[in-house]
């Protein structure tokens, strides 16, 4: 695809939708029409993938993910299509920015965080490597909630993320299924003797999809992601009159994850979970059955990979539809279920495993949940005699009138996998210890992984091309090749090169805050980023009391030899996490304090940006120079922004929590930051429950001084917030171990600031990183699950191998 033949399609296109020139249009038009013309050019490969699955009879993944957070989709499918340079080109020849068309395009933001990116990363990776493999999830009228900071407090607004539209998705009517909630069902004797089950007076809601293709990165792969809207069934129409049933309908699709502090939250949200379920499950039966194939053999063709617990209910209605509909044994019905679902665990914090309560399950879906009730049965009868009757109780589905979801998701799988390795022994040594001992074989590890592709190539132009320059351009295939940056570590001019990009982000990022923010930081300052959902296990609470201790010493002690330091931050808390959003305000307050006072406002600023979003990490990630991963041991299950911070060369201060490990194991001790607890010392003070957190607090006046100032009127503008942050570390002793960890994180903070100071170590320090980094990509991670978990091959390896490091244009 070259320029000019480019530049006439866009210009006619341009034409024939708007009927204006280049000159008159806006850029929200010439955002739809580059889409529109990117869209029609991966149409056929989007047929021909998906036709190639079908003729090949090739066995095909379906995530299910209650989450996806794609972000912007534009540069991403320019780059994946090999098209980027020259749109980019083209359309500064006609005098447009790419990156301000760019900006026109909404964040799909239809995840929370980690679990969501995590998806979405996959499915670039999964369309990458060749792997026929789809996405299935909701499509969220409003998505996650739009955060405003509002006299320091957060306030959440509905993101309009569909106002204008949605260039990239196909409604695709023709596809609709319908889903059952609510009624009652019976159990009818047939003439046979068989039993028959019979749900009477359902509610039925047409499940309605949107497709929008995942282009492989250069290779003609273009998979799918599929999202359920839902609808008033057509035939239904004149039932659905009042405006309270139209609404119930409407709010199943609203919003994600919508407040689970009520009753009526929580129903809604399980009914979330089922709607998406049946849908996607009932989509992929009919096409299978459309071939022709025998359902005996549906693991042959079919893999469903469980994302957390949230689609749990996979295992049961799949069960229903084989039972019910394709009158399968259950025995049969039960082997070939577990073959084909697969489950992955991003959680030990006990209040994230979810439980439903049976009367609410069973008024949501009676069926549901009577298949439930029969493979806790059999589970049950299967493990007695063969296991203890305590351990039976510990690991049944049903049980203080909860259903566990997470033991569905087990029971009803073949394999039950972490996020990294610490987490993975975790699950098999304690939280599902009694799991693991009943199916040793089910348990696997697969560590996170990163779509590098958008967080090198997309986000950090400035260090791609100094990594082209250095070590070619081999990298950008295989992100492995990076390794061969190690050469360059003592290579003073390719120090330079890094540093010299390193400050051109900063600059970027520098002027983007002042843009939003109107605040003017020193872009020659450290760049100290923490940036994800606000939560106490994460502890933005310890980075804060780090600030507050440099404020101190600046302010009290007349210390001068500090090293500036920019602390940004984003996070958004759960509308409902009152605690989460305290930390907000007191960090708002703090940085407004810190602002106003000239004694310290040239050595630190807190930048904490609104509405974290992936766009916006795109901003900060390869401007930052520390990346802060200081959860408590063991609560992290892997993160995944540590990944991408040290792709972009910042250097970790962390705890040996997560990924974090592995990341050290990749860089060497010397390249990252170590401090605090280990997990086993965590485990020490539960199982002896001898942590007091005041002995902390009372024998070091540093600490004191600012735990002290939460209450003692030194932060202006804060009221109950700081008593909660206090009463939290020493009336309910610090359930996060944050004030065990104060003094081990300041040294570390001491340690990075001395190395900071010395750029040439400190450059050296961040080309580990990105040479190590390649070990993250979530190509590889993909890959693993490919051949340990779901058996799928490549469409082509042939092909793959043979376009090898070569370009595949896309011609229009
Ligand atoms: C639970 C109960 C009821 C309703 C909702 C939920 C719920 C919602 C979202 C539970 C969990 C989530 C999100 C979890 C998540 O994002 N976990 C993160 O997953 C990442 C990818 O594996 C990891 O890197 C992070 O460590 C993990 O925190």
């Amino acid at each position: 695809m070259n320029k000019k033949v480019f530049k006439k399609k866009f210009l006619d296109l341009l034409t024939e939708k708007f009927a204006i020139s280049v000159e008159d249009a806006s850029l929200f038009e010439i955002y739809t029409t580059l889409g529109t013309l990117v869209r029609s050019s991966y149409a056929k490969d989007w047929r021909r993938t998906w036709n190639t699955y079908d003729q090949c009879q090739q066995k095909q993944l379906y995530y299910f993910s209650i989450e996806f957070l794609p972000g912007r989709m534009m540069k991403s499918n320019l780059l994946n299509m090999g098209w980027l340079d020259t749109v980019q080109e083209a359309l500064a020849d006609l005098g447009i920015n790419l990156d301000d068309v760019l900006a026109q395009e909404p964040d799909m933001a239809l995840g929370n965080g980690g679990l969501g990116r995590l998806a979405s990363c996959f499915m670039d990776s999964i369309a990458s490597e060749g792997l026929p493999g789809n996405g299935n999830g909701i499509r969220y009228k409003y998505g996650l909630f739009k955060q405003k900071f509002i006299d320091g407090y957060q306030v959440e607004l509905p993101n309009e993320w569909l106002a204008r539209g949605n260039l990239w998705e196909v409604r695709r009517e023709s596809k609709a299924v319908d889903v059952c909630f609510n009624g009652h069902v019976y159990l009818k004797k047939q003439a046979d003797g068989s039993l028959e089950p019979i749900h009477e007076n359902p509610t039925i809601v047409r499940a309605v999809p949107y497709d929008t293709g995942m282009v492989g990165f250069r290779n003609g792969t273009v998979n799918t992601l599929r999202l359920w809207d839902a609808e008033i069934p057509l035939s239904e129409e004149s039932y659905y009159r009042s405006i309270e049933q139209r609404r119930a309908i409407q709010d199943l699709t609203s919003v994600l994850y919508p407040d689970d502090s009520n009753e009526e939250g929580r129903r809604l949200r399980l009914m979330q979970e089922y709607f998406f379920v049946s849908a996607g499950v009932q989509s992929i039966l009919r096409h299978f059955k459309a071939k022709q194939k025998d359902f005996h053999n549906l693991d042959e063709f079919v893999a469903i990979h469980i994302n957390d617990t949230h689609p749990a209910l996979c295992v049961a209605e799949f069960m229903r539809l084989l039972l019910d509909e394709e009158k399968m044994s259950w025995e049969r019905a039960w082997n070939v279920t577990v073959k084909v679902m697969s489950y992955t665990n991003h959680t030990i914090m006990a209040e994230a495993l979810e439980k439903w309560p049976v009367d609410m399950l069973q008024s949501v879906q009676p069926r549901i949940y009577q298949i439930i009730e029969e493979i806790d049965r059999r589970f049950i009868e299967e493990m007695t005699g063969v296991v203890d009757w305590e351990v039976i109780q510990r690991t049944r589905i049903i049980s203080d009138n909860l259903v566990h979801m997470a033991h569905l998701a087990i029971i009803g799988s073949h394999s039950t996998n972490g996020v990294a390795k610490l987490h993975s022994d975790l699950l098999k040594n304690v939280v599902l210890h009694d799991f693991y001992r009943l199916y040793p074989d089910r348990f696997n590890n697969k560590t996170n992984g990163i779509a590098e592709r958008r967080w090198l190539q997309l986000a950090n132009p400035a260090l791609s091309q100094v990594l082209d320059q250095t070590i070619g351009d081999s990298w950008r295939y295989d992100a492995n090749d990076l390794h061969l940056l190690m050469n360059f570590r003592e290579d003073e001019a390719v120090l330079k090169q890094l540093q010299v990009a390193k400050q051109a982000n900063k600059h970027r990022l520098t002027e983007f805050v002042l843009k939003e923010t109107g605040l003017k930081i020193n872009e020659t300052a450290i760049f100290d980023v923490q940036i994800k959902r606000l939560h106490a296990y994460k502890r933005q609470l310890l980075n804060l009391l780090h600030i507050l201790t440099l404020y101190f010493e600046i302010k009290e002690e007349g210390k001068t030899d500090i090293q500036p330091r920019v602390f940004i931050f984003g996070a958004k808390a759960a509308p409902s996490y009152h605690y989460a959003k305290s930390i907000i305000k007191v960090l708002n307050e703090v940085a407004t304090m810190i602002r106003h006072d000239p004694a310290v406002s040239d050595k630190l600023s807190i930048v904490f940006l609104e509405d974290y979003s992936v766009s916006l990490a795109e901003v900060i990630i390869p401007a930052a120079d520390v990346s802060e991963q200081i959860s408590l041991a063991s609560k992290e299950a892997s993160g995944t922004s540590n990944m991408k911070l040290m792709l972009n060369g910042a250097v970790t201060i962390a705890t040996l929590d997560g990924a974090n490990i592995e990341i050290r194991d990749a860089v060497g001790e010397e390249n990252i930051v170590i401090f605090g607890l280990t997990e086993s010392q965590v485990y020490d003070y539960y199982e002896q429950a001898n942590y007091h957190s005041y002995t902390y607090y009372e024998s070091s006046p540093k600490l004191k001084r600012v735990v002290d100032s939460f209450i003692d009127g030194t932060i202006p503008n804060i009221y109950q917030e700081g008593v909660e942050i206090f009463d939290s570390l020493l009336k309910y002793n610090d359930e996060f171990f944050v004030l065990r960890d104060y003094e081990a994180y300041i040294q570390a903070q001491r340690q990075i600031a001395a190395d900071y100071q010395q750029q040439d170590k400190w450059l050296r320090m961040s080309l580990v990183n990105i040479a190590n980094a390649g070990r993250f990509s979530a190509d590889d991670t993909v890959m693993k699950y490919a051949e340990d978990i779901w058996q799928i091959e490549k469409t082509n390896p042939k092909r793959r191998q043979a376009e090898d490091k070569k370009y595949v244009p896309y011609t229009l």
